[in-house]
């Protein structure tokens, strides 16, 4: 009886530690752009995804957002703001600076080339 509790609750720890790690594994990284001289400016690596996923722009503040090509594979090569309708080789420039327009307050949701990587830009 008492065997059988003991199983139980080290099941349930198990079960605990696996939700965290998996929930912690998938906690997306953000970064608040830094504002200088009446001007913004942010910076995403990309490197096997984009770090930080989440990049918050103060609203108001003209804005510029570096992409820094750290990775090899052809899935990264390309970034897309499709709403922005810019398409961007990365394999060809390893830095690129994209203007965000910040006089309203948004998301612009920018992914790779396949669209399987995703990161946003959030403007508040
Ligand atoms: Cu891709």
């Amino acid at each position: 009886m008492l065997v059988k509790i003991l199983v139980l609750l080290l099941a349930a720890a198990l079960i605990a530690l696996i939700c965290w790690w998996f929930f912690g594994n998938f906690e997306q990284s953000s970064d608040q752009a830094k504002i200088e001289g009446g001007r913004q400016e942010g910076q995403v690596v990309v490197k096997g995804g984009y770090e930080p996923e989440v990049l918050y722009l103060k609203k108001g503040v003209p804005a510029e957002v570096t992409f820094k090509m750290e990775d090899q594979t052809a899935c990264l090569s390309h970034v897309v703001f499709s709403t922005l309708g810019v398409d961007k080789d990365l394999s060809k420039e390893k830095t690129v600076k994209i203007d965000i327009p910040t006089q309203k307050a948004g998301e612009f949701d920018y992914a790779c080339g396949m669209n399987m990587f995703h990161g946003k830009v959030v403007v508040r």
